[in-house]
C-alpha cells in the first residue's frame, strides 16, 4: 500500500446526499473508505475489457444434472480450457439442482470464454461470471 494522498472533490450537493445514504446503508466508516473500493472496482473493471496479465474469476452455476448431459459437459469444458480451473465446489441443493462454484486463473479474455461456454450450455438454469483480481497493486 503507497502512501496516502489528500484530494479535494467537488460534486452536485444532491449528489452527495445520496452517496452519503449509500455509503450508510452500505456500513463505511467513511467517504474515503468508500471512494476507494468504487475506484478499485472501476480499475478492476478497466483491466477486464483492456488487460492481458493474468488474473482471477469465479464463475456460479445453478444447473439441473437431469437436463441432458449437461454435467458431463460442464466437466468436459472445464477439463479443455486454456485457463486454469484452480478449484471448485459443488452443492447438491436438490434432487433435480445443483450449484457449482468454480475459481478460474488466465487472462481475461481467457476467462470470460470459458465462462461464457459454462453459463450458455442447455440447463444452466443461473450463470454468473465474478471479475476478480489478484489483488497486487490495488
Ligand atoms: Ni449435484
Amino acid at each position: 500500500m503507497g502512501e496516502l494522498v489528500r484530494f479535494g472533490v467537488s460534486m452536485e450537493g444532491d449528489l452527495l446526499k445520496q452517496f452519503d445514504e449509500m455509503i450508510e446503508r452500505r456500513s463505511y466508516a467513511n467517504r474515503s473508505e468508500a471512494l476507494r473500493d468504487l475506484v478499485r472496482a472501476a480499475i478492476v473493471e478497466n483491466q477486464w475489457q483492456h488487460g492481458n496479465n493474468k488474473t482471477v474469476g469465479v464463475v456460479c452455476l445453478v444447473y439441473d444434472h437431469e437436463m441432458g448431459d449437461v454435467g458431463h459437459k460442464l466437466t468436459h469444458i472445464q477439463h479443455e480450457s486454456e485457463v486454469q480451473i484452480v478449484s471448485s465446489m459443488h452443492v447438491h441443493l436438490d434432487h433435480h439442482n445443483c450449484l457449482e462454484t468454480i475459481v478460474l486463473r488466465g487472462k481475461p479474455a481467457e476467462i470470460q470464454h470459458t465462462a461464457d461456454q459454462l453459463i450458455s450450455l442447455r440447463g444452466v438454469k443461473l450463470g454468473k461470471l465474478v471479475i476478480g483480481h489478484t489483488g497486487h497493486g490495488l
